[in-house]
């Protein structure tokens, strides 16, 4: 599979699921050549099925290299990013899981039995686990309500999967818009929302990245007691600075992402 047809096959899914996202995507094309993603983020579980490890290989293959590791202390998660050094147009990846051994034995429990078996061993070690999302079936809207009292990354991975969670809209690239600020406007204008948790920038230009991100739009999902609306996937908008040696910044800052997890959670 070549790197296009694997963000493609992402793109596709994410934007099938998301109306809101395919909308302001369309808002920036009406008013730009092109709209470059500055990267894109995949979440799983810390597991040697499925583990970052699993979900990095599909990208290493394509010429990808990690760059960057990341802690998240408070929602047990860990991160990788990778970037492509011979095509760095092409998006970022950004790959979380969680440590699921630091979690209580009743998640553990229902992570293993629910999810991890029921995931197929060679779908787990092709390109299209990436956007494999929810091969396993029965989800319980009790079981989502419980996982998401200790982990809402836990309740969202039960019932979505595996996809892009979100693409990121590389601001810098945009002819039309000179700040962050001018693009969040742009976006409230047109009735989304932001995610406001630690303010709608994440970062400054001292940080050498600011950032924000819609609130992930609530999409039907189909539950053994029926249907319940469930936040899904969010957009990101990204601004990179050059760092001291006068090169963009390339990486990600924890204090950002964590806040930035938290655009898919219930409340
Ligand atoms: C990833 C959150 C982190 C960023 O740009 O810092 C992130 C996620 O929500 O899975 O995307
Ligand atoms: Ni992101």
């Amino acid at each position: 599979m070549s790197p296009e047809t694997l963000f493609n096959s992402l793109w596709e899914q994410y934007i099938a699921l998301n109306p809101a996202v395919a909308e302001i995507h369309q808002l920036f094309a009406e008013h730009e050549d092109q709209v470059i993603n500055d990267h894109i983020a995949l979440r799983t579980f810390q597991h040697e099925k499925v583990g970052i490890s699993k979900v990095a290989k599909v990208f290493e293959e394509l010429g990808y290299r990690r760059c960057g590791e990341y802690t998240f202390v408070e929602k047990k998660l860990s991160a990788v990013h990778l970037e492509h050094p011979e095509q760095p147009s092409l998006p970022k990846v950004f790959i979380s899981e969680l440590k699921l051994n630091e979690c209580s034995e009743e998640l553990q429990r229902i992570i293993q039995s629910e999810v991890i078996n029921s995931i197929d061993p060679d779908l787990a070690n092709s390109a299209e686990f990436c956007f494999s999302g929810r091969s396993w079936d029965n989800i319980c809207y009790d079981t989502y309500e419980m996982l998401r009292q200790e982990s809402e990354y836990a309740a969202w991975m039960y019932v979505y999967g595996y996809m892009a969670n979100h693409f990121t809209v590389k601001v810098n690239a945009l002819s039309r818009f000179e700040s962050l600020e001018d693009v969040n406007a742009f976006v409230e204008s047109h009735g989304f929302q932001l995610n406001q948790v630690g303010g709608v920038i994440k970062g400054s230009p001292e940080q050498c990245l600011e950032q924000s991100s819609t609130i992930a739009e609530k999409r039907p999902v189909t539950f053994i007691e029926g249907n319940r609306e469930i936040p899904s996937c969010f957009y990101e908008f990204a601004r990179r600075y050059p760092t001291e040696n006068g090169i963009e910044f390339s990486g990600f800052i924890e204090g950002n992402a964590d806040k930035i997890f938290e655009s898919t959670n219930m409340k």
